[in-house]
This record gives structure tokens, C-alpha cells and sequence, in this order.
């Protein structure tokens, strides 16, 4: 057998692994995995878009503004269509929602619905695009708790914990799929001349020590005594240990990648900068959720501040949380200085 044979044998493509993921459990019917499939075909199309996007006429912004009052770019609706698209006539969802959309994304009537509940964040990061940074999908998969017929607002406001699967797909120097099932977190890199998702991270674990800490520092004298407190500390101005280097993209798929695979703790917290805002900026159904159950799954935690993000039942759509996400001792560390600080 030749050299190249072997290495043919060894490369595990997404679909063998969702596939080989699907026979550890044999009550499985295959919807999940024909889910998370097109996900990740979806994934390939955004990411065909987005590495052309500076040479395309699609780049720019829309007349729109989006639920969250932020200028919708070209690329956002793009990717909210291409996931609607690949999803909304498999008869596998009950009902979908975008943080792109103010409301439910209902099923047509002109086909069937199925068990699942998609949500997801088509573009995330989006106000980086012009400026060739990093940018990602993340989605969340649930089991619908309605019995059938239109999914409802119900089965989408399910807290973390009741996640089947959830994900992100990050368009950056290279495009990676990362997922999990609750067995693990598993990394695919795009090889662009085959059009595959390969296996490239298998069963990823938060490495032990931190190396950074990501957070808009900017917004310093808005936040609470405990966070600036708690920023000091992994700064080594307060406490004894060394200080982390600081990382902080602007894009919450890159700076939890990075993380992710190096260590670290990154954190957009509570703030007085909007009133509108008082809980920070990120969304717990579309950011914070689906990425504190990979942090779990790969050895962390995420909290508000006060409590794990995946205990949080969700009361609207678009609710906002603040998070701290990344290496669990130090998470808790930031409940610790909320704790005692405020
Ligand atoms: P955009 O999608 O508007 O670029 O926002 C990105 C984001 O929701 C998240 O990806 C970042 O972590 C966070 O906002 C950055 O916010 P700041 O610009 O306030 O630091």
C-alpha cells in the first residue's frame, strides 16, 4: 500500500463522524444527522460568500436595520437566507429563529414539520466584515416540546441545559466546523480544493492553564466594582499570579476559538454604557447558549456573573445575558468578585 493510501484511510470526513457519532446511539432515526449535515453544507456556502466578500458588489451595508437596532449588513441577510433555505422544507424542524428575525421563523404550511427546533446567529461579528476579521455562525439544536403541528415560541425558549447539539462555524483563515452532541467538542477544517469538512480537532479540551483574557477594556468605567476588580486580578494587579495577555477580536466566535484551543477566559459583562442594555450585549439564545454548552463539553463553564448560562430559561427571543465563558476556575473567580463586589 503506498503512502498516500494510508493517509486517504486516516482522514475523517463530517459526515463519517456525525455518521459514526449517530451508531453509538441506536435509537437514533438519522434526523439529527441529516440536521447537523446541512448545517455544515450551509457552512460552505456562507463560507464561499464571506472569502469574496471584498471583491464582491455584495459588500456593504442594506437600508435595513435589524431587531437589535444594528445596521444589517449584505453577508447577515445572506446567511440568514442560505440556513432558512437549507432548512425549512426538510420536515426535520418544528420551527426556527434567527437573531436576524424579530419572530419566530415559521415552517410553511407546504411542508411538513418535524421534531426539532433550529436557532441560530446567521453572521456573527458582522461589523467586522469590511475589515477581513473573523467571523462566524453559531446555531443550537433542541428537540421541540410542543407535540406537533407549528412549533411554538415555547420550543425555542429552552434554557441551555435542554441542547441536543449546538455549534459554530468560523470563516477565518481557514473555514472550521466546531460541534457537539454532548460527546465532546470536535473540530473540521474546510479543505477548499475538496469542498470537505475535515476532521482536524478531535474531542477538544480547554487546555488547563489560560493563556489570555478577551474583553472590550474600553468599556471599563461602566462596569460593576466586581468586574473591574476581577479584571485587575487576571491583569496581576490584584492577587499574586501572573497576568494573562490580553486578546480581544470583536468577534465572539474568534475570541472563543481562540480560547477554545489555547485557554482563556473571555467576558463581555453587565455595563451602564445603554440603558437599553443593562445586561450587556450579547444574546443568550443565539451567542452565549450554544457556546457555553461546547465550553462545558470541552472542560469549562459559563456564567452570567451569578449563575451557569445553561441553567437560565430564556423569556424572549432576543433576551441579553452577560457572559463569562472559558477555563471554569477562572470563570468562577469572576463569580467569586461579583460576589463580593458587586
Ligand atoms: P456585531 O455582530 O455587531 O459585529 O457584534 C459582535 C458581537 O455581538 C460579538 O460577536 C462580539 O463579541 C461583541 O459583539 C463585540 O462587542 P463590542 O464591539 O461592544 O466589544
Amino acid at each position: 500500500m503506498t503512502a498516500p493510501d494510508i493517509d486517504h484511510m486516516r482522514i475523517t470526513t463530517i459526515e463519517k463522524h456525525i455518521l459514526d457519532e449517530q451508531r453509538h446511539h441506536p435509537e437514533a432515526t438519522g434526523i439529527l444527522t441529516s440536521l447537523l449535515y446541512d448545517l455544515a453544507l450551509a457552512g460552505k456556502v456562507i463560507a464561499s460568500k464571506t472569502t469574496r466578500a471584498g471583491l464582491a458588489e455584495i459588500l456593504g451595508r442594506t437600508e435595513d436595520t435589524n431587531i437589535q437596532g444594528e445596521v444589517q449588513q449584505k453577508l447577515d441577510q445572506f446567511a440568514d437566507r442560505t440556513i432558512f433555505r437549507m432548512n425549512d422544507h426538510t420536515g426535520r424542524l418544528a420551527v426556527m429563529a434567527s437573531e436576524e428575525n424579530e419572530g419566530l421563523i415559521a415552517i410553511s404550511e407546504h411542508y411538513p414539520t418535524g421534531k426539532y427546533v433550529l436557532v441560530f446567529d446567521p453572521l456573527d461579528g458582522s461589523s467586522n466584515i469590511d475589515f477581513n476579521i473573523p467571523i462566524g455562525t453559531i446555531f443550537s439544536i433542541y428537540h421541540r416540546l410542543s407535540e406537533s403541528g407549528p412549533g411554538t415560541l415555547e420550543d425555542c425558549l429552552q434554557p441551555g441545559r435542554n441542547l441536543v447539539a449546538a455549534g459554530y462555524i468560523i470563516y477565518g483563515s481557514s473555514t472550521m466546523l466546531v460541534y457537539s452532541t454532548g460527546d465532546g467538542v470536535h473540530g473540521f477544517t474546510l479543505d477548499p480544493t475538496v469542498g470537505e469538512f475535515l476532521l482536524s480537532h478531535p474531542r477538544i479540551r480547554i487546555p488547563q492553564e489560560p493563556a489570555y483574557f478577551s474583553v472590550n477594556l474600553g468599556n471599563r468605567k461602566y462596569w460593576s466594582e466586581g468586574v473591574k476588580q476581577y479584571t485587575d486580578y487576571l491583569q496581576g494587579i490584584v492577587g499574586q499570579q501572573k497576568a494573562l495577555s490580553l486578546r480581544y477580536v470583536g468577534s465572539l466566535v474568534a475570541d472563543f476559538h481562540r480560547n477554545l484551543l489555547a485557554g482563556g477566559i473571555f467576558y463581555y459583562p453587565a455595563d451602564t454604557k445603554d440603558p437599553n442594555k443593562p445586561s450587556g450585549k450579547l444574546r443568550l439564545l443565539y451567542e452565549a447558549g450554544p457556546l457555553a454548552f461546547l465550553a462545558e463539553q470541552a472542560g469549562g463553564y459559563a456564567s452570567d456573573g451569578k449563575m451557569p448560562i445553561l441553567d437560565i430559561l430564556p423569556r424572549a427571543l432576543h433576551q441579553r445575558t452577560p457572559l463569562f465563558i472559558g477555563n471554569r476556575d477562572w470563570v468562577e473567580k469572576a463569580e467569586e468578585f461579583i460576589a463580593q463586589y458587586g
